[in-house]
């Protein structure tokens, strides 16, 4: 049967609080769960990644569990090791043990950030492209991808990883318009994710229908994804504003934009 209580972590957020408002419409209870209380929700679960019975009793009774919470910037390592290499794997291992049989993970473009973007002709970004983080940010989305594959073969728990591009009301740059995914498609994509048959690990990229599109929706429209939205209305005031990427510029070159470029962050 579909899924339809659902944990949403990371309810909090920019992202989380888009879902919460668009998952109902697809037929789903959310039960809540953030570092942060969640405005407006007073029966969300306020609980840390790195707090493994709070994890289990979140995680107990519901059929999925679409994973958002964490770091969602470059950081340092020590705390995205905290947050999102420790924290997922809490959260796996809490499904482990409740019997959860549905992951919906929330990756990311900075996965394989370091990718050339494609130029004039150059065909799409293939969802097999090697991995190439551009941060420790993207490093911690490649431990979800594949701790995501040793829980669906080494114990049947199976995962949808959305390497998400920008997922935000609007795109507000001109990269974006490349990336960008609608909050109504992150919602059918997330859908889509959680109620496909047999998806064992399936890797898809997340982003709508844009003209401008970098990378290849063929994963993502196979588990009955239907983008319905494209950047490119948007595409005339941010080009006037910003100017078209200019391929000289690294920033403007590969898929991850400046998280390719920005210094690290030291220290630990
Ligand atoms: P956000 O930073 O607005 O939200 C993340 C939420 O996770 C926050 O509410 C935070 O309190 C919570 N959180 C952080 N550490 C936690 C911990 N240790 N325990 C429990 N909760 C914790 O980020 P946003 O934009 O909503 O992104 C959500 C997810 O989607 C993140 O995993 C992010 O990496 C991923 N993503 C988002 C993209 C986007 O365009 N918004 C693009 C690619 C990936
Ligand atoms: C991400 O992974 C971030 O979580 C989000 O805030 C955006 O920066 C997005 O990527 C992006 O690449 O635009």
């Amino acid at each position: 049967p579909a899924p339809r209580t659902v944990l949403l972590t990371g309810a909090a957020g920019g992202l989380g609080t888009l879902m919460r408002e668009l998952l109902p419409e697809h037929g789903y209870e959310l039960r809540l769960l953030d570092l942060r209380p969640v405005e407006g929700e007073p029966d969300a679960i306020v609980a840390d990644l790195a707090d493994r019975d709070a994890l289990r009793e979140a995680v107990r009774g519901v059929d999925a569990i679409i994973h958002l919470a964490g770091i969602s910037l470059e950081a340092s390592f020590d705390k995205i090791l905290k947050a999102n290499i420790e924290g997922t794997y809490n959260l796996y291992e809490a499904a482990r043990e409740e019997g959860v049989g549905r992951v919906v993970f929330a990756s990311s473009n900075h996965a394989v950030g370091y990718t050339p973007r494609p130029q004039g002709d150059d065909p799409l970004i293939p969802i097999g492209t090697p991995r190439r983080p551009d941060t420790f940010y993207g490093l911690s989305k490649c431990f979800g991808e594949d701790l995501a594959q040793l829980y669906w073969d080494k114990h049947g728990i199976e995962t949808v990883s959305v390497r998400i591009g920008s997922c935000f009301p609007e795109p507000t740059s001109v990269r974006m318009l490349s990336v960008w995914m609608s909050p109504a498609d992150g919602a059918r994509l997330f859908h889509a994710a959680l109620t496909a048959e047999n998806v064992g690990h399936t890797v898809v990229h997340g982003s709508s229908a844009n003209t401008r599109l970098w990378w290849d929706l063929t994963s993502a429209r196979a588990l009955g994804y239907e983008p319905q939205d494209d950047s490119e209305p948007y595409a005339a005031k941010l080009v006037a504003e910003q100017g078209e990427l200019d391929p000289g510029n690294p920033a403007h070159a590969r898929l991850g934009g400046h998280f390719v470029t920005d210094p690290p962050i030291w220290p630990h």
